[in-house]
């Protein structure tokens, strides 16, 4: 007789009581429950994504799932694959991905998102562009009513060479809006404006994982205006490599609210 191997349980106390940890970790497993076998899947970074590649670890170590090829998007998010015990390709082997599962950092009513707080935009675009489909998971203090409107910074990743310059120009390209600011992050940078006056001289510059540095933008009241249009002039910039707006990208949102999860579809 066949053993029935269970997957291990998954509770959930009352969401009342529910920490935001804790509403991250329920919106992470609902994600997984579309996971199935033989995929071939984009594997997020951060915290909420972290507890997504958890519970992938555990269905594959106890044979709920079986043949899933992951592709991380951040050295981070493989290293933390890896001890889950999930199998890692890339893009160059699996450049079609079946679904993506990744947190974001702002999602507004129209699933445009803001990514890359923990500084893995590129490779998380890349990844989840890539993708059949791309569920993001969050928590409800993500949600906003534009983008750009959380006072967290919408990142654009540079070039190293002539950064100062290529800050200029984006200082230019907004030149005008209230209440915007710019920063190069460094290091110890929480990327929220309220970190800016701390001893930025003594900080050395944050590197990505491609070796790039970041420019954090900071809109007082969000972003307005044409979205895919900015996201172009951003782009057209020498020195632009990529930016944190994901415009159009997402499938559907996952969101972890205390009163229940409710699902935001494109
Ligand atoms: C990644 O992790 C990023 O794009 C985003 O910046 C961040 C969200 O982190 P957390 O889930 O820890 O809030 O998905």
């Amino acid at each position: 007789l066949a053993a029935v191997v269970m997957a291990p349980p998954s509770p959930v106390p009352s969401p009342a009581l529910l920490s935001l940890d804790e509403l991250k970790r329920v919106a992470a497993h609902r994600a997984v429950e579309q996971v199935e076998s033989g995929m071939v899947l984009g594997l997020g970074t951060g915290s909420t994504a972290a507890h997504a590649l958890d519970r992938i670890g555990d269905l594959l170590r106890c044979g709920a799932l079986r043949d899933i090829v992951g592709i991380p998007t951040s050295e981070w998010a493989a290293a933390r694959a890896a001890a889950a015990g999930i199998p890692l390709s890339d893009l160059n082997a699996h450049p079609v991905i079946d679904l993506s599962i990744d947190g974001a950092d702002e999602v507004d009513p129209a699933l445009n998102l803001v990514k890359g707080r923990g500084g893995s935009l590129l490779r998380e675009k890349m990844v989840e562009g890539a993708s059949r489909r791309f569920i993001v998971i969050v928590d409800e203090s993500k949600l906003v009513p534009r983008i750009g409107a959380s006072g967290l910074a919408v990142p654009v990743e540079v070039i190293p060479f002539g950064w100062a310059l290529t800050l200029r120009c984006l200082r230019s390209l907004f030149d005008g809006t209230p209440g915007f600011n710019l920063k190069l992050r460094t290091a110890t940078i929480n990327a929220k404006a309220s970190a800016f006056e701390e001893k930025e001289s003594q900080a050395e510059p944050f590197v990505t994982d491609n070796k790039n540095y970041i420019v954090d933008m900071f809109f007082e009241n969000g972003i307005h205006g044409d979205l895919n249009d900015i996201s172009d002039k951003i782009l057209r910039i020498t020195g632009v490599v990529e930016h944190g707006m994901f415009l159009g990208l997402a499938s559907s949102v996952i969101v972890a609210r205390k009163d229940g999860v409710v699902v935001m579809d494109k």
